[in-house]
C-alpha cells in the first residue's frame, strides 16, 4: 500500500526526473547546460519568473565554489530549490476550522472528502459543510463521498443563502462536540466583486460563530492548468485571506515545477498535495523528500 503511493507520487516528477539525471550526468557548469536547464524548468511549468531566479541563484552559488562539477552543481540546485520552499511559514496541517475556497473544477469537494477521511483516520469527529449552494448537484457530491467516509453533512434546503447554511452548521459544530468542521464553498461566482462579497460574508458568519478558534482558509490550486492555474489562484488569493494551499491533479501533469512558481509568487506553504480521484490519493506536503525526489528519483 505505501509503495503503491509512492510509486504514485513519483510519477508525478518522473518525466522532469529523468531530465535531470540526463542533463546532471554528463558534461560541466556552462553556459550550454544552463540553457538546457532552463528549458527543463520551464517544461515543469516552473514559469519564467521563478526559472531565472533559480539560474541566477544557482550562477551564484557555483562562482561561490569556484568549480564546474555537475554533481556540486547538483547539490546546489538541490539547496536552492529547498530553500525556495523553506523560506515559507509552515502552518497547522489540521485545523479545527477550515474553509476551502477555490475556482470551480479545481478539486475542493474532492479533497474535503480525501482530507476527512485523513481525519476519520486518526478518530476525529468531523462535520461537513455544503457551503455550495449556487450548484444543485454540489451538496449530493459532498453527501455521497461523506457516507462513503462515514462522516456528517451538514446541507441547507434548496436555494438556502450559503451563509445561512454555514451559520446552522456552526451552531452544529459546537452544540454536537465535534473536533473539526470543513466548510465548501462555490467557485463558480461570475465577478470577483461578487467572489469578494460572498467570501467575507461566509468568513464574517464563522468568525461571529467560532471567533474564539483561528479560521484557516485553503486554496485548492489545479496544477493540470500550469501557469494558467496561477493566474487563476491569484483572483482567489486577492479576494480573501488564504492561508494554506492545496496542489490538485499532480497525477495529471507530469511535471512538478509548478510547486516553485506557486511558492514564489503567493508565498503560502504548499499543505497537502493530491494525485488521483479516489480517497486515499491525498498526502501532506513534504519539501525535503518533494525536492530530493525531483532531483534523484
Ligand atoms: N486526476 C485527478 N482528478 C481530480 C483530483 N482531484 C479532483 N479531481 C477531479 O476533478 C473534478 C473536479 O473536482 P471537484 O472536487 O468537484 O472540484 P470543485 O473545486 O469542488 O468544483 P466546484 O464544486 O464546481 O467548484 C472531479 O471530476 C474530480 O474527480 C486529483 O487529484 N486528480
Ligand atoms: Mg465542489
Amino acid at each position: 500500500m505505501f509503495n503503491f503511493l509512492k510509486d504514485k507520487i513519483k510519477k508525478i516528477y518522473s518525466s522532469v526526473t529523468q531530465g535531470m539525471q540526463v542533463l546532471f550526468g554528463k558534461g560541466s557548469f556552462d553556459e550550454a547546460f544552463l540553457k538546457e536547464l532552463t528549458a527543463l524548468l520551464i517544461a515543469a511549468d516552473t514559469g519564467v519568473a521563478t526559472t531565472n531566479l533559480i539560474i541566477e541563484r544557482l550562477k551564484a552559488a557555483m562562482e561561490r565554489v569556484a568549480v564546474t562539477d555537475l554533481a556540486q552543481a547538483k547539490k546546489a540546485l538541490e539547496k536552492i530549490l529547498l530553500e525556495m520552499l523553506e523560506s515559507i511559514d509552515q502552518i497547522e496541517p489540521f485545523p479545527r476550522v477550515l474553509v476551502l475556497v477555490g475556482v470551480n473544477g479545481s478539486g475542493k469537494t474532492t479533497f474535503i472528502s480525501k482530507y476527512a477521511s485523513l481525519l476519520v483516520q486518526q478518530g476525529k469527529k468531523v462535520l461537513l459543510v455544503a457551503g455550495d449552494t449556487f450548484r444543485a448537484a454540489a451538496p449530493e457530491q459532498l453527501s455521497t463521498w461523506a457516507s462513503r467516509i462515514g462522516v456528517t453533512v451538514a446541507i441547507g434546503k434548496e436555494h438556502q443563502d450559503p451563509a445561512s447554511v454555514i451559520f446552522d452548521a456552526c451552531e452544529r459544530f459546537k452544540a454536537e462536540g465535534y473536533d473539526h468542521i470543513i466548510i465548501d464553498t462555490a467557485g463558480r461566482l461570475q465577478t470577483k466583486v461578487n467572489l469578494m462579497k460572498e467570501l467575507e460574508k461566509i468568513k464574517k458568519i464563522i468568525q461571529r460563530q467560532l471567533g474564539d478558534m483561528s479560521i484557516s482558509t485553503w486554496l485548492t490550486i489545479d496544477a493540470m492548468l500550469g501557469q494558467n492555474s496561477l493566474a487563476q489562484a491569484e483572483v482567489f488569493y486577492q479576494a480573501t485571506q488564504v492561508n494554506g494551499l492545496v496542489l490538485t491533479k499532480l497525477d495529471g501533469t507530469g511535471k512538478g515545477g509548478t510547486v516553485f512558481a506557486i511558492s514564489q509568487k503567493l508565498r503560502v506553504p504548499i499543505v497537502y498535495i493530491t494525485f488521483g480521484e479516489s480517497v486515499d490519493d491525498i498526502s501532506r506536503f513534504n519539501q525535503q523528500e518533494y525536492v530530493h525526489n525531483l532531483l534523484n528519483a
